[in-house]
């Protein structure tokens, strides 16, 4: 990717959970005039108003892609339009068209605009006979959900067009985000981000994994670095390019309910266990080996589960206390 002076950005899915924070991160970066924020939906509660352009644009539509790459001079597609876990096993044929369907016409554009595109694959593209302590980089992939599905071929189409049409495509694998912004949208790691609001507001929740569950999470600051980070790397180093393990932290449901005690001591929480989400999540890694990108890039994750979970509730609570939670 050049270097930021002359970096035009656009982002699809800007008002998902990351889409939400990455925009406000990167016009910061490189000048809200040159980040274009777009997504299907409007942005009715205002969350990118005030920062840079917003837009509406249809993934599926190649040729909406193609008007805005050429409208604003796009150099680089964060491209993050797509159906999460829980929420695409409900309709696995929406989600495929969604989901590979989006990436592909991003792909095609951005090979005739000469673009590079950032993707996001996921945890979610392991499964049966992937290692789970310590999932190496290169390992077996082999996902049991539709979103799995579409995340191992997403890496392999855009790794097909960096080596078919030499195209400048990155990705990391992320764990669970945690965040206090936009909301996940219906996600396996959702619980714990709901976990933090429910303590907050009701010093309980009920979970819809297992007490055990060990997942590998991030917390969003560490997110948005990793996607920055990654663009802004020189290519020389990359052996790899689609995707990344990038890893941070990594508990069970029972470790965050007990860190979070740490800080209410009457915080409760009881189990409803959801068996299409406990699948999902017993045929995910429960942390991943990240030293690749360590190596080929610097990666390095500056949260721990104890400093992200004083820095939510910090946040949260003072949103409650001013009456905006
Ligand atoms: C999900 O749970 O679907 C996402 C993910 C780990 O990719 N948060």
């Amino acid at each position: 990717m050049e270097n930021s002076s002359n970096t035009k950005v656009l982002i699809t899915g800007a008002l998902g959970q990351i889409g939400s924070e990455l925009s406000i991160a990167l016009g910061n970066r490189y000048g809200s005039d040159n980040v274009i924020a777009s997504d299907i939906r409007d942005d009715t509660e205002g969350r990118l108003s005030g920062n840079g352009i917003f837009m509406h644009l249809d993934v599926l539509s190649f040729e909406e892609i193609e008007t805005v790459l050429a409208k604003y001079g796009i150099t680089v597609i964060y491209h993050l339009a797509a159906m999460l876990s829980a929420v695409a096993e409900k309709d696995p044929q929406r989600a495929w068209k969604i989901n590979m369907g989006g990436l592909y016409n991003v792909l095609e554009a951005v090979r005739k605009h000469g673009c590079s595109i950032f993707f996001p694959s996921s945890i979610g593209a392991f499964g049966l006979g992937t290692l789970l302590d310590g999932t190496p980089q290169d390992a077996v992939m082999r996902p049991s959900s539709m979103y799995g599905v579409t995340k191992v071929s997403g890496e392999l189409l855009c790794d097909y067009y960096h080596g078919r049409y030499g195209v400048d495509t990155r990705g990391v694998r992320y764990p669970g985000i945690i965040s206090n912004g936009a909301m996940p949208g219906g996600g396996t790691t959702d619980y714990a981000v709901e976990i933090f609001y429910a303590a907050i507001r009701e010093k309980r929740y009920t979970c819809f994994l297992e007490k055990d569950t060990s997942l590998d999470m991030m917390y969003m600051p560490d997110a948005i670095k990793a996607a920055i980070d990654l663009m802004e790397a020189d290519p020389n180093r990359l052996h790899h390019r689609n995707a990344f393990n990038v890893s941070a932290m990594h508990f069970t449901p029972e470790d965050l309910a007990a860190e979070i005690k740490k800080h209410i001591p009457d915080f409760e929480m009881d189990y409803n266990v959801d068996p299409i989400r406990q699948k999902i999540a017993d045929s995910w890694p429960n942390y991943m080996d990240d030293s690749t990108a360590r190596r080929e890039w610097g990666w390095k994750p500056v949260y721990t589960i104890e400093s992200m979970t004083e820095d939510m509730l910090r946040i949260l609570r003072k949103r409650y206390d001013e009456g905006l939670l």
